[in-house]
């Protein structure tokens, strides 16, 4: 099967990409076994959004957006990221994954751009801008992500708002695995999408306040190693299954 090519942002801390998003997509690439390259931007993203994931397919099409690429490969490729699941546990993992993506992602962001995190994160994010603008080009950044975060709207909201709404999402991930594996008792692309956020997190030697939250929940701890040791196992993160480049 010809391979296509994930565009993504720096590898950190030990991931393919500072981006939830692209380890949710390169996770869930993994697990229906189609095979990528991973092209590691050092410019802004070509996508039309200014996003990242996108992707080139090997006929030449773009597609951008994690989830539009997921669905649109699965239909491609004859994958029912549903099967065997009913309507109840779809909508359910639809509900987890748009709590991952749309509510502790912005957790995420604020904590390592914002927060705790930031002193650490401007180091590495930066660290290939040369040492002499190396302050304002991550203040720059910094200044563009408060002013995401302000029109989101969590970034208006005191800090203990924020850590609390941390945890509740924690806390309703870790009471929706419990005992299980799997969110949905299978492994499905809410595990991808919700290994997305949990994985920096957890991988957060960015030293901010979230890591402390999930450690809290031994099962999430537990879903984290499972997730990396099933499909990340390869010791390659940022390079795709198929990219001939990481021998
Ligand atoms: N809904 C999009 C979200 C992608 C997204 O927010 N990507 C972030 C990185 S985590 C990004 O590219 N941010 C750059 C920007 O907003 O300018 C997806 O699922 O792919």
């Amino acid at each position: 099967m010809p391979a296509l090519t994930v565009h993504g942002i720096s590898p950190v801390f030990g991931l393919c990409s500072a981006s939830p998003f692209v380890v949710k997509l390169c996770t869930w690439l993994r697990m229906v076994e189609i095979p990528y390259h991973y092209d590691l931007l050092h410019g802004l993203p070509k996508s039309k959004t200014g996003k990242v994931p996108y992707v080139t397919l090997p006929d030449g099409r773009t597609l951008e957006d994690s989830q539009v690429i997921l669905a649109t490969l699965a239909a491609e490729h004859g994958i029912d990221p549903w099967a065997g699941l009913s309507a109840g546990e779809r909508a359910r993992g639809h509900a987890l994954r748009r709590l991952a993506e749309d509510s502790l992602y912005w957790a995420l962001v604020w904590d390592r751009w914002i927060d705790a995190g930031w002193p650490v994160v401007k180091e590495q994010y930066f660290r290939g801008v040369p040492a002499p603008v190396r302050p304002l080009v991550a203040a720059y950044a910094q200044r563009g992500v408060r002013t995401m975060l302000h029109g989101q709207g969590l970034g208006r909201r005191p800090r203990a708002d924020l850590l609390d709404q941390a945890r509740q999402d924690l806390q309703c991930l870790a009471d929706s695995l419990g005992a299980q594996d799997w969110l949905l008792g299978v492994p499905t692309l809410v595990d991808a999408a919700v290994y997305g956020p949990l994985a920096q997190i957890h991988g957060g030697t960015y030293g901010g306040d979230l890591r402390p939250l999930l450690e809290q929940h031994d099962n999430l701890v537990a879903f984290v190693d499972r997730v990396r040791d099933r499909w990340w196992a390869d010791g390659k993160p940022h390079r795709g299954t198929a990219d001939p480049r990481q021998d």
